[in-house]
């Protein structure tokens, strides 16, 4: 299985979406790997894939094929991972703040979010303010998270924050963030209620809010 999931993981960082598909196709076959293992491959490669782009191995259509590939392996996936899932896990509205426009990391949260049980409402990336309060009203969500890659992006978080608590909305939703250049200093100066930096803590965070 190990052997299997490694292949998967290559064909991703190669950005070879039709084998990365037929790899998750063998995967589910074989039935084996658990929702934990499937996602810490598939971030470790993008992480792989981000540090490439960054050191100029890769440039932007490398990134873009390896994101494609993801996209492509998922829905092969998708109906695999919902087979172990627990319903009802809580509601989560979820999106990149306004600003930035970084959704590698954010899909893949959301899909193991789905993938834990949660309903996730996922906004896409250069959220305004209103549209995430807006959508937290609507859902009655339980969580609200926010992907955040670029420290100038803090601003963004801090104005959401004190229009939940302009609205009267703080106490009602728990607010967890995350994502590149992320800390726990930069978290709790912003004031959200947990951070994490990868797919398992942060459904180790949500997990911990939603269930206290
Ligand atoms: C790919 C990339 C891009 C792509 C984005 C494509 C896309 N569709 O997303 C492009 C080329 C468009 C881009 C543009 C820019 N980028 Co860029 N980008 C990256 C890069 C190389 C990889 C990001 C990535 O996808 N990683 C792989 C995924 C799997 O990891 P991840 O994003 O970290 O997500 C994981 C965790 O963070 C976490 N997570 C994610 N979201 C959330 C949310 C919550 C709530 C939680 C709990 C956890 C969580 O879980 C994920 C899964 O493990 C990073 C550097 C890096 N190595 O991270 C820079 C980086 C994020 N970019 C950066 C910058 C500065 C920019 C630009 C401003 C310009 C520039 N100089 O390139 C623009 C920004 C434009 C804008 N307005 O947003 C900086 C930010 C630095 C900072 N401190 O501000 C970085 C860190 C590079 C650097 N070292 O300078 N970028």
């Amino acid at each position: 299985m190990k052997e299997l999931l490694e292949k998967f993981e290559h064909a991703i960082i190669n950005g070879d979406a039709d084998a990365s598909a037929d790899l998750a196709d063998a995967i589910v076959a074989r039935g084996e790997a658990t929702p934990d293992d499937i996602f810490v491959h598939l971030s470790g490669a993008m992480e792989v894939v981000g540090g490439r782009y960054e050191t100029g191995e890769y440039f932007i259509p490398e990134m873009l094929r390896s994101a494609e590939a993801v996209e492509k392996s998922m829905t092969v996936l998708e109906p695999y991972l919902f087979e172990h899932r627990h319903e009802d896990a809580g509601v989560i509205v979820m999106g990149t703040v306004k600003g930035d426009i970084h959704n590698i990391g954010k899909n893949i949260i959301v899909s193991a979010l789905k993938a834990a049980g949660y309903e996730v409402h996922d906004l896409g990336v250069n959220v305004s303010t209103d549209k995430f309060l807006n959508k937290v009203r609507e859902t009655e969500a339980d969580l609200l998270l926010l992907s955040a890659f670029t420290t100038s992006t803090k601003q963004a978080l801090l104005d959401i924050i004190a229009a939940l608590e302009a609205n009267g909305m703080r106490d009602q939703v728990k607010v967890v963030s995350g994502g590149a250049s992320h800390s726990e200093e930069f978290a709790r100066e912003v004031g959200v209620d947990g951070f994490a930096t990868d797919v398992k803590s942060t459904l180790a965070v949500c997990q911990r809010l939603t269930h206290p």
